[in-house]
């Protein structure tokens, strides 16, 4: 099966501009959608064609399905990239490409659904055997189930919107006399949040890592996986560091978390290219925790261990062709971390938009920058404010880290606040040297508050 002749992007910044590159290698033509703000954009002018599809507003522009079908039908695009975010998870939207008889490039519809419902997920998991933390079977309807299976469980325990994401309907409950409050402010959030308030209650792991595999399926059933990553390093749910490998893995731990991913997506009947999240708990327990149905944006540093192109790799398959990696092929080489860089203040996070007067990204041997930043352009306010992820391979991890520090050293960008400094700052912590710290060492340190 060959592959397409045109995708259109419906997404913007670096990721826009990671998947262009990756239509140009494989010879596919692009188009891509802007919103007014972005018509002076880096993936604008390297598509080949771009359409403005509304005003800033996500709402009105990278949200509206209607005007993205169409762009997509006015500039025959024979499939449709969503990067991530925006409708990257929205069964809605990959309904409308079904309807317009536009590929998708991700996974099938129901993969999308049953992802998105994380109480369900967790159903199709325990059903095939991957480990769940202990609790709620089905979705909990009322305080008293929740109270029922809490007791079971026993304190501490949590409670999570089926809808969830980003923490929003997410309730950690210590005490037994918290729960009935915590519930319904929970389910309230939930509702306000997602306009779902269904929930589900887990056992609450206090001191957990979390790690995530990569894995690609194809149509025919082929599926591997491209090794784990640590995400541990996070605040307020936003990741901030990710490396490859987890530091802490030998052969073993790897064939374990790798086997279980894969046993995850298969019986999610999954195809594309998803990532299978797991905690890890301090007696080395692995439990899943949620499957993402998309490319995640720290996708670069399983790139740099295995030197696989994973958005293109999400292309083909979308195009139908068989994968032609095999898993005993897949081999993993040094060290990566990738820091993603928020137009942002260091000390406090708070958003920093403006205009770069000066950007001068780092090189060299190791260095990878996914960006589409330069000077003189205007960082808007109205979206996320991820501006350029920092990756690097190293030999090791202390290699990888000598290397990081350096990029950052001549990492320049001005007339604006980036999060450069705070990553300065945590590459010399003796704990984050060490390895050793969980999901909640940003937000328990004093230094980085
Ligand atoms: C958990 C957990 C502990 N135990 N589940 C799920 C969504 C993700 N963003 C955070 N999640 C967690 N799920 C069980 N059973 C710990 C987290 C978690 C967390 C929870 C509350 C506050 C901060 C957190 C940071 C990382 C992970």
């Amino acid at each position: 099966m060959s592959l397409f002749k045109k995708v259109l992007i419906a997404n913007r910044g670096e990721i826009a501009l990671r998947v262009i590159r990756a239509c140009r290698e494989l010879g596919i033509r692009t188009a891509i959608v802007y919103s007014d703000v972005d018509k002076n954009t880096l993936p604008v002018r390297l598509a080949d064609e771009a359409i403005c599809i509304g005003p800033a507003k996500s709402a009105q522009s990278y949200l509206n399905i209607p005007a993205i079908i169409t762009a997509a039908e006015i500039t025959n695009a024979e499939a449709i990239h969503p990067g991530y975010g925006f409708l990257a998870e929205n069964p809605q939207f990959v309904e409308a490409c079904v309807a317009s008889n536009i590929t998708f490039i991700g996974p099938p519809v129901e993969c999308i659904r049953n992802g998105g419902d994380k109480s369900k997920a967790r159903e199709i998991m325990e059903k095939h055997g991957v480990p769940v933390v202990p609790g709620s079977e089905t979705p909990i309807t009322n305080d008293k189930e929740a109270m029922k299976i809490a007791k079971k469980i026993k304190f501490p325990v949590i409670l999570k919107a089926s809808a969830g994401g980003g923490g929003k309907g997410m309730r950690i409950v210590e005490k037994q006399e918290d729960l009935v409050n915590l519930y319904h402010t929970a389910q309230k959030e939930a509702l306000a949040a997602f306009g779902n308030g269904e929930m589900y209650i887990e056992k609450y792991i206090s001191d957990m890592r979390h790690i995530e595999v990569q894995i690609i399926s194809d149509n025919e059933g082929n599926t591997i996986h491209l090794g784990e990553r640590d995400c541990s390093i996070q605040r307020r749910h936003q990741k901030l560091i990710e490396e490859a490998p987890f530091i802490l893995a030998d052969a073993e731990f790897r064939n374990k978390i790798g086997a279980l991913a894969i046993k995850a997506a298969k019986a999610m009947n999954y195809v594309n290219v998803g990532t299978i999240e797991f905690i890890l708990d301090n007696e080395g327990n692995l439990y899943f925790m949620e499957i993402n149905t998309r490319v995640q944006v720290e996708h670069p540093i399983t790139e740099m261990i295995t030197g696989i192109d994973i958005v293109k790799e999400q292309i083909k398959i979308a195009a139908g062709q068989t994968m032609t990696l095999k898993q005993d092929e897949i081999t993993f080489s040094g060290h990566s971390i990738e820091c993603r860089i928020n137009a942002e203040d260091p000390e406090t996070f708070i958003p920093s938009p403006g205009t770069i007067s000066l950007f001068i990204p780092p090189g060299g041997q190791g260095v990878r920058v996914d960006t589409a930043a330069f000077t003189g352009w205007n960082v808007p306010i109205f979206y996320d404010s991820l501006i350029a992820k920092l990756i690097v391979h190293g030999s090791d991890r202390d290699d990888a880290i000598n290397i990081m520090k350096r990029a950052l050293h001549e990492f320049v960008i001005e007339g604006i606040k980036t999060t450069i400094p705070f990553y300065m700052k945590l590459l010399n912590d003796p704990v984050f040297l060490s390895g050793k710290f969980n999901t909640h060492f940003i937000e328990n340190s004093k230094k980085f508050k």
